[in-house]
């Protein structure tokens, strides 16, 4: 019998689809597990062979939890509001409702072919006025914490996209989708307080089962920095600057002061000979990101403001300058600068000829990788170089206060004691988090559930007035002003308020499209509840996602934004854990070569050959410029699932993906290598269907299934799918040299091979005349009997140097070994009758002996 692999896959998927196979009981009593994927945007491309990576592995992990005796939650559902649905309505007309079905219907259809075990009764989509109503309910939640408030503030506002992004969502000054340039632009926004929530977002962190990058990523995002605020007071004015330092323990090396260019205080101490050179430079300052005012190799710029600070302790004058290295949104938005221990200050005095006095003394042992220590040194203690490292504090003593020969930790302690008894300071946190900027000016998003009054005062929806759908237009464009496309909407926007009598206007904003994905994984706990969001017992039972796979992309995004939330939902009693995803993993990106002419245009790959490495071009045999990149269409790299499933078929294509190496490794693909996997399925195929298979139990043969089944699921468990594949070719190696199969033994195997090719599972489970479906049958048990090998190979050498290999019985001691060694004239010959000294022997491996 051939393996046909079409005509296996539809059978078994209209089979699980009409018995419902793997639809998940909330009132089971079997112990629960949580599988979650990163659910998709539906976009106009389709899934690609990305995608199907991490799915495939969830998709494992859930059927091998069902093994298990797991009742498995493993959901899907469509994260479809967003920007390029709305992109494609302005350039076309059609409404995005209309787009975004058409997506899903693909999406659909694709994770359908790819044979996912999904409880597909549990989908829904973030755009159905269903699920959003209660994203604009956990809104109201937010606002009547005081979590949602409206700010007037700088934006990043991208001209191109017609919106203003979220910190998160500009990368090096430009948008991240479609990297369009992203000005600042004073705009009334509303803005979630997530900077309330960052110490627990930090602490908790520790409980979570994350690759260590990803946390280092929320870490340094959150960016906790421990130190000191500490007053000036201005001279012959009445205002105090609070400045914000890490490094209090340098204040007798500051020798000025800098003012974010935003500072309030500019207006009012700048003198009037310096009035409009301030100016001119506040006008130039506003229009750059913060990103690019700290670019550390950016020349420094900057004005004196006429005005001077008297130094907390000395009383002496410093002078206060303005400056773009100075953000207004960090610290206090004002600083005092210490040219000799920071770099950026030292850069700045330098430009500005302004004073650098070394307050600490470095030990030369901290000098050592530069070629010359002493040389530097002297700089250092001169004003002429900076060192931003440790060492023993130096001319800092003033009347009654003595930091000098003291560590910066013990300077840092006694300078807080001493500002916090002479009020002029103290202990201070600050952060890098922003509050979270949660407000765009588009049409394809959730409405905010907000009406304005016209005396300024705002009421929150109430929840039987959800959802709050957005009105039909069409022209879904956002004004050139930045104003929203709902604003056109003039009878949805004025209306008059059914339950004050009041006149309103609806609020024009909708939600960014990171509200939806923030709470998805809780709706689809209980996805069909009309009255509640989710019933208090549907989250008791499957919270918290067990494992949930997805890109690292996500890590201050997405994943940052839902844990934000979470921690409100748990504060508000509205959810049983404090964290929503215990155990993260995150899939390596596959990539794949292009291949380019030397006109830069991209070829094909089926249109290249390679020879020694290099790759030509099969018409012309020019030579071609190939590179690894991320797939993408306009680079003819990217690969559909659809086509591998139909030349290889689904299974080989699941294997294939988890084939290409570790998990969460970046992977090259290569069409021609999943041909490998379709051939292994073609052996196992051929095996279970054989004629050799007996129902006699060979001891011999059963030791081999057993040692696959137990090394198989050990790599499972360790999410090591790629190394369990090769287990299972091994195992078709080893076992089809016997003469006979035995049915217990293939059946086992089968039943291993589930989780990853299960359509073929189930074809073969029903061909060794099973009635029940093997996606539902437990998972082999391993007889530990059977694991133990009878022999083992020793490796024996004399000073390091193989001398020979012998098969001895298992488990001999130390000295048996050492015995039927010496007993060997191939090992006697090497010893030639001199002391062993020193014996090494790694039990059932290695006897090393040392003359
Ligand atoms: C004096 C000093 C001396 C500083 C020294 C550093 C080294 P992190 O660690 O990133 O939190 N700073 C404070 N507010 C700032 C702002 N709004 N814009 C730009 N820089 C600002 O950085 C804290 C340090 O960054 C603070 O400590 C301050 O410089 C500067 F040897 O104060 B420091």
């Amino acid at each position: 019998m051939a393996y046909e692999h079409q005509r296996i896959e539809k059978k078994w998927q209209s089979f699980w689809e009409k018995h419902k196979t793997f639809k998940a009981d909330n009132s089971s009593t079997k112990p629960k597990y949580y599988v979650l994927d990163m659910f998709p945007y539906p976009s106009g491309a389709g899934l690609h062979v990305g995608h199907v990576e991490g799915y495939t592995a969830s998709d494992i992990i859930s059927r091998y939890k069902r093994q298990k005796g797991f009742e498995v939650l493993h959901p899907m559902g469509w994260d479809s509001f967003g920007l390029p649905a709305e992109q494609y309505a302005i350039r076309t007309g059609t409404h995005p409702a209309v787009t975004t079905k058409k997506n899903i219907d693909t999406y659909r259809r694709q994770l359908h072919s790819l044979g996912f075990s999904y409880d597909w009764e549990r989908e829904f989509a973030t755009s159905d006025a269903k699920y959003y109503k209660w994203t604009q309910w956990i809104f109201t939640i937010l606002y009547n914490k005081g979590l949602a408030y409206e700010a007037e503030m700088y934006v990043n506002y991208c001209p191109v996209l017609g919106t203003v992004l979220s910190n998160e969502e500009v990368d090096n000054g430009r948008a991240i989708e479609g990297g369009h340039l992203v000005e600042r632009r004073p705009l009334k926004q509303w803005i979630l307080k997530i900077t309330e929530y960052a110490d627990q977002l930090l602490e908790d962190l520790a409980d979570l089962d994350w690759p260590d990058y990803l946390k280092r990523l929320q870490i340094n995002w959150i960016g906790k920095s421990e130190g000191a605020h500490v007053q000036f007071r201005i001279k012959d004015h009445s205002g105090i600057i609070k400045v914000f330092t890490t490094r209090p323990d340098t204040l007798f090396g500051a020798t000025y002061m800098v003012l974010a260019p935003e500072h309030p205080l500019i207006e009012e101490i700048t003198t009037a000979t310096q009035k409009a050179e301030v100016n001119a430079y506040k006008q130039k300052a506003a229009n750059e990101t913060d990103l690019d005012r700290t670019a550390l190799n950016k020349d420094k710029s900057g004005v004196f403001t006429g005005a001077y600070a008297l130094h907390p302790i000395t009383q002496e004058p410093v002078p206060i300058w303005i400056s773009d290295y100075v953000l207004m949104t960090y610290g206090t938005g004002a600083i005092m600068a210490v040219p000799a221990h920071d770099e950026r200050d030292f850069e700045f005095a330098q430009a500005f000829h302004l004073p650098i006095r070394c307050v600490y003394d470095v030990d030369s042992k901290d000098l050592a990788d530069n070629p010359n220590p002493e040389e530097l040194k002297k700089k250092i203690l001169a004003g002429e170089a900076c060192w931003p490292g440790s060492g023993k504090s130096i001319n800092s003593q003033f009347s009654g206060l003595d930091l000098n020969g003291l560590s910066v930790e013990e300077a840092k302690k006694k300078i807080i004691d001493w500002l916090e008894a002479n009020s002029s300071g103290k202990r201070a946190t600050s952060y890098k988090l922003r509050d979270w900027l949660f407000a765009r000016q588009r049409y394809w998003g959730e409405p905010f559930p907000i009406l304005h009054f016209a005396d300024g005062t705002k009421r929150v929806l109430d929840l039987d007035e959800l959802p709050l759908c957005p009105p039909e237009l069409s022209n879904y464009a956002p004004s050139p002003e930045g104003l929203s496309p709902l604003g056109r909407a003039k009878e949805w926007v004025d209306i008059t308020d059914q339950k004050t009598g009041k006149q309103a206007k609806r609020d024009l904003n909708t939600m960014p499209q990171w509200a939806g994905s923030c709470w998805y994984y809780l709706r689809f706990c209980d996805p069909t509840n009309d009255e509640e969001a989710w019933s208090p017992a549907s989250v008791k039972k499957w919270l918290p996602v067990d494992l949930y796979i997805g890109g690292v992309e996500h890590a201050v995004l997405h994943l940052l934004y839902s844990r934000f939330w979470h921690k409100v939902l748990y504060d508000c009693g509205l959810v049983p854990t404090k964290e929503p995803f215990k155990c993260l993993r995150n899939p390596g990106m596959v990539t794949a070569r292009s291949f380019q002419l030397s006109t830069g245009a991209y070829v094909e790959p089926v249109d290249t050959r390679e020879e020694n490495g290099e790759f030509f071009h099969v018409k012309t045999g020019e030579k071609l410029r190939s590179q690894i990149d991320k797939m993408s269409k306009s680079k003819l790299n990217g690969v559909t699932p659809d086509e591998i499933i139909e030349e290889f078929g689904a299974d080989s294509l699941r294997l294939y993906e988890m084939f290409m190496g570790p998990l969460e490794k970046e992977k090259i693909w290569n069409t021609d290598a999943v041909n490998g996997c379709y051939r292994f399925l073609n052996r196992f195929y051929d095996m279970a269907t054989s004629s050799k298979i007996t129902d006699q139990e060979d001891p011999e043969a059963m030791r081999i299934v057993h040692k696959a089944v137990h090394g198989i699921e050990k790599d499972i468990q360790d999410l090591q799918f790629n190394t369990a594949i090769a287990k299972m070719m091994e195992f078709i190696n080893e076992f089809t040299r016997l003469s006979a199969y035995p049915k217990k033994g293939i059946s086992m195997m089968v039943q291993v091979l589930m989780p990853f090719a299960p359509h073929m599972a189930e074809e073969l489970w029903e061909s060794l005349g099973n009635k029940t479906t093997v996606s539902l049958e437990a998972f082999p048990e391993v007889d530990p009997s059977l694991l133990h090998e009878s022999s083992a190979t020793y490796v024996v050498q004399v000073n390091g140097k193989v001398r020979a290999r012998f098969d001895m019985p298992i488990d001999l001691s130390q000295e048996e070994v050492m015995k039927l060694a010496l007993d060997n004239s191939s090992v006697q010959k090497f010893i030639d009758g001199k002391d062993i000294q020193k014996v090494v022997f790694v039990p059932n491996r290695l006897l090393n002996l040392v003359v």
